[in-house]
């Protein structure tokens, strides 16, 4: 077929139909198949209230998003947490929907999200009750289901994140010894009480039979890499993961006395990147999260701060062998964190995380990334809990990425460079699936 030369009226439709057409690898979600349990009711009217898969709308609105919205408009003095924790998560939803989407105008990133994904379902957003989005999410059958919101969404390869130090995760993955993985979904290990919480990992890996000591000794060295070994083999994992408070800095100050932050990084030195290095696998660390600032709110209670860049820099100077995947919090280390990946060919950095996953912020950290780096970056993850989130946070995303895109090949063509559609879509197909995939096959 004849390749398209790019003009300055084309290329705004040819950027749209690139973005588009590229099957998206979603390098960090959530998410999860219908093997794990899912706690909504299905056809066969099973329910499994801890099952990991959650879809559907009641689900979609007790994100811990709209939980904290929700509490600033029916502040906790009206409805105390542990009221709102003891109702259903059918209650739940009804509360949430009358009132951040009835009585008032849904226009956060996470209500709009909400009606984005309705109306690509072909459902009306302007319901007053949440009868007829529950009659059509129960006559899903959840495996299909995920296929449709695949398809729809434009994601063809799903990436969870499996806490092993989650005991319903673990239980999970040791009953299903015999069941074959769902290609639709890769594994990722995440390990975060390993650096975060040594004492608590180490005896919580003694009860699992490792012989691992509470002083970060020589044998819990050896130990703690046979375990890393021995779940990554179980879930085929294609990374390892952890999320950091923003105090977190490498290596630590020469006058360190903090115990639990030296077994952090003895075992991040001794433990997890050499395993990494072994097996050739990279560490994705998500770095700026303060979790529980308010515990009420649960999950729906942690806080951004800002981190220390140049511990990545020391990380990936130090450990030029190992590969890292890293995203950052807080928006005000963005720029610094882009510099530092002008640095270092084993720095990867991926997505706009968290409370950076809105429109205005993710075009304009795009268009930074790309100045900066050209087309050698990860632009996005949806980190979707919910599967129907995907419906919303990729087509929001794309939005931001193609306004970005279009406008620096507008200013390419100024120069009088030719480009072409083809260049488009390498270009499109670098961002949202192959620099993930090149940087894991490296
Ligand atoms: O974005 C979120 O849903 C957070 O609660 C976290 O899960 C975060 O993305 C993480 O992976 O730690
Ligand atoms: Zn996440």
């Amino acid at each position: 077929m004849e390749d398209i030369n790019l003009t300055l009226e084309n290329v705004a439709s040819i950027v749209q139909h690139a973005l588009l057409h590229q099957p998206i690898t979603d390098m960090h979600t959530h998410l999860y198949p219908p093997t794990f349990g899912t706690p909504v009711p299905n056809r066969t009217g099973h329910t499994d209230t801890s099952g990991l898969m959650l879809w559907g709308i009641d689900q979609t609105l007790t994100y811990h998003y709209l939980v904290a919205e929700v509490f600033r408009v029916v502040p906790a003095t009206q409805l105390p947490f542990e009221a709102f924790w003891k109702m259903t998560v059918t209650q739940q939803a009804d509360h949430i929907w009358k009132t951040l989407f009835v009585q008032r105008t849904p226009i956060s990133e996470a209500c709009r999200g909400v009606l984005t994904l309705l109306e690509r379902l072909g459902l009306d957003p302007n319901e007053k009750t949440l009868d007829s989005y529950r009659r059509f999410f129960s006559q899903q059958n959840p495996d299909d289901y995920i296929n449709r919101v695949m398809e729809l969404s434009g994601v063809n390869s799903i990436t969870m994140t499996n806490p092993v130090f989650d005991d319903n995760e673990r239980q999970r993955w040791l009953g299903m010894a015999n069941r074959g993985p769902d290609a639709r979904f890769k594994a990722v290990l995440r390990i975060d009480p390993i650096l975060r919480d040594y004492p608590t990992a180490a005896r919580r890996l003694h009860e699992w039979g490792y012989a691992v000591e509470p002083q970060p000794s020589a044998q819990s060295m050896a130990e703690v890499r046979r375990f890393l070994g021995e779940w990554l083999d179980r879930q085929q994992a294609i990374y390892i993961a952890i999320s950091l408070p923003p105090e977190w800095t490498y290596p630590l100050g020469p006058g360190t006395t903090d115990a639990a932050a030296l077994a952090g990084q003895t075992m991040l030195e001794q433990a997890v990147l050499p395993v990494c290095r072994q097996r050739k696998l990279p560490l994705a660390m998500m770095i700026g999260s303060r979790l529980r600032v308010q515990p009420q709110l649960r999950d729906a209670g942690d806080m951004v701060g800002r981190a220390d860049v140049s511990a990545v820099v020391n990380l990936c100077l130090r450990h030029p062998e190992n590969k890292f995947l890293i995203t950052m919090l807080a928006r005000e280390n963005q720029h610094e964190l882009c510099v530092a990946a002008r640095k270092f060919g084993n720095l990867m950095i991926f997505g706009c995380w968290w409370f950076l996953n809105n429109p205005s912020l993710i075009e304009e950290i795009t268009r930074m990334r790309l100045e900066l780096l050209g087309t050698s970056f990860i632009p996005q993850h949806s980190d979707a809990r919910v599967l129907d989130q995907l419906l919303y946070k990729w087509p929001h995303s794309r939005a931001c990425i193609q306004r970005a895109l279009t406008d620096k090949y507008r200013d390419l063509l100024h120069t009088g460079l030719r480009l072409t559609q083809s260049q488009v879509q390498r270009d499109v197909r670098l961002l949202l699936a192959d620099n993930f995939k090149d940087f894991l096959a490296r």
